[in-house]
């Protein structure tokens, strides 16, 4: 009997931006609900840090990408996109043409908009002052951090074999003890300059990529795999500075402009916004922002 199951395992979360390379990869190339499988993993709950999830991702991130065909799990949203594009159901052109200097094009801002410097975690959890900090204090973030420093030591102390609890426990038990300290120290002024300095370097990878852009979508004339990853970073961004609508950029436009007095986001990252988010794949992802 033919075998009629699904393909592959997406392990997925909608605060997860990366995994929506994915969820917009699938979508573009005619994926039918009915061939993969979509295992919520719970980003708020530090569920990636479960170790029956790290056994497939030892780096605890999310998405993954296991299938039956595969040696081992993809465990990078690039090489999850790379897989869902080549075994696309549908006959649209492959998401990496094969034109080398389009090609480079799109390889550039998958690596721009994964940069360190253009984390979105700057701006949903770092603060540059008391009134900043008191603001992400009060939000549902701070439960997400103390959360996941929960889970880190739990799973830790059960599990000392397993490398990553020691990696990340520090980082996150740092950022614990700035948002749970009764009074601020030394700690959060240097937290407090850190975090101007990223803002600065934020920007600068924003005006950057607003010349790397080639419209009418990020590498050119077809939607490719560049569009699949910046598309995710700049909801989150947008989102995670407190935009109301999809092409909302005034809330992020005014948190740069405190790190950089007159920053204006480029008239090219919002022509093609403009553009990207009239697709079918998008609508359908980001009925809101995220
Ligand atoms: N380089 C990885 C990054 C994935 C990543 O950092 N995912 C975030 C959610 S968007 C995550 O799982 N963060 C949890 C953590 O690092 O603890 C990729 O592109 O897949």
């Amino acid at each position: 009997m033919a075998d009629t199951s699904p393909q592959f395992t997406l392990y997925s979360d909608v605060a997860s931006q990366w995994a929506y390379t994915a969820h917009l990869t699938l979508d573009e190339t005619g994926y039918k609900p009915d061939e993969y499988i979509v295992k919520q993993v719970g980003l708020l709950d530090a569920e990636n840090f479960a170790p029956q999830y790290v056994k497939i991702n030892p780096n605890g991130t999310i998405p993954s990408l296991t299938s039956r065909s595969l040696p081992h799990p993809l465990i990078e949203s690039a090489d999850v996109v790379k897989y869902l594009d080549s075994h696309r159901p549908n006959s649209s052109p492959s998401l990496f043409p094969a034109d080398p200097t389009i090609r480079t094009k799109v390889d550039d801002l998958i690596a721009h908009v994964h940069q360190m410097t253009l984390s979105t975690t700057l701006i949903l959890l770092h603060a540059r002052d008391a009134e900043e900090l008191e603001t992400k204090k009060a939000s549902p973030f701070r439960a997400y951090i103390n959360k996941r420093q929960e889970k880190l030591i739990e799973y830790g102390s059960a599990h000392p074999e397993i490398p990553l609890y020691a990696l990340r426990t520090p980082d996150n038990g740092h950022l614990s003890h700035l948002y749970n300290a009764q009074n601020l120290g030394p700690e959060h002024e240097s937290f407090f300059e850190a975090s101007h300095r990223g803002y600065r370097d934020f920007a600068a990878g924003l005006d950057m990529l607003d010349s790397m852009l080639v419209l009418p979508f990020a590498a050119g004339d077809q939607v490719t795999a560049a569009d699949m990853h910046v598309v995710p970073w700049l909801a989150h961004a947008l989102w995670g500075a407190g935009g109301s609508a999809v092409n909302d950029f005034g809330p992020l436009r005014e948190l740069l402009r405190k790190s950089v007095p007159g920053f204006e986001i480029g008239d090219r990252i919002k022509a093609w916004w403009a553009n990207i988010s009239a697709s079918e794949s998008f609508r359908k992802n980001y009925p809101t922002l995220h």
